[in-house]
């Protein structure tokens, strides 16, 4: 297989966000007079829901019966949630959460090796904007091609949709490609649209269940040993 494209998962693969976006959740909630507070324990369980919005309904009719639903019930989703997604792309912004080890050699030299990149994310796009300029300058979003992201699909991860729908704007078959996720989510939906995956774990996602991933690492620190699974080209000088 010679690999065309890579697509990049964002959140706890190009980087740790989990961590800022419990954070910010929890920094909503207490600005919005509401008694929530998701402590990391919590949290882990609730990831298993992808999309902000649905994590905070999920986390309502499960752990919140008593709670006093507003008339507009969606719309107090869309604005708490839009609340969490500025408290988000601030801490983004101060530089507060890095690019993960080995991802920005691998886009430098996927560059330099002419493979095309995207992005399949359920997060926000301001998130991906945020992230994308902190991590790579103000310039950043235009190093990938494609960028599926948010509500774009109508079902998120673990559904396939939003590689699906990077698939075509892209125009590649899902055999010319490779994903790179963290989660058991991600990897349900990158394999159900028949992408060959490789798995960088961590702290929210290391005792996942990632079978049918082609290989799982800690991270991409020793970025030479990935090409040399992955079948990507070595790092050229
Ligand atoms: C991770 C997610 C996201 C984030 C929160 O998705 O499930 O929902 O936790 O982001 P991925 P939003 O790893 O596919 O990027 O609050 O913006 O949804
Ligand atoms: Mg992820």
């Amino acid at each position: 297989m010679i690999i065309k494209a890579i697509i990049f998962d964002v959140d706890g693969t190009l980087a740790d966000t989990e961590d800022g976006h419990r954070k910010s959740f929890n920094k909503a909630f207490a600005e919005s007079g509401l008694n929530w507070n998701w402590d990391v324990p919590l949290y882990d369980k609730l990831l298993k829901v992808t999309g902000g919005k649905e994590r905070i309904k999920h986390f309502v009719k499960t752990c919140q019966p008593d709670f006093n639903m507003p008339a507009d019930y969606d719309g107090f989703v869309k604005k708490l949630h839009a609340l969490k997604t500025l408290h988000y792309t601030d801490m983004l912004g101060k530089g507060d959460i890095p690019l993960r080890p080995g991802i920005r050699q691998l886009i430098d030299d996927a560059q330099r090796n002419g493979i095309r990149l995207a992005i399949a994310t359920t997060t926000t796009p301001e998130n991906v904007t945020a992230l994308l300029r902190q991590g790579f300058g103000i310039n950043g979003e235009n190093i990938f091609e494609v960028i599926g992201s948010g509500d774009i699909v109508p079902h998120k991860k673990p559904a396939p949709d939003i590689y699906f729908w990077v698939l075509d704007k892209m125009g590649l078959p899902a055999t010319d490609c490779i994903a790179l996720e963290d989660s058991e989510n991600g990897l349900r939906s990158s394999l159900a649209a028949g992408i060959k995956t490789f798995i960088t774990t961590n702290r929210y996602t290391s005792a996942q269940n990632f079978s049918g991933a082609a290989a799982v690492f800690d991270d991409l620190s020793d970025i030479n040993h990935f090409y040399h699974v992955s079948g990507l080209p070595q790092s050229r000088a």
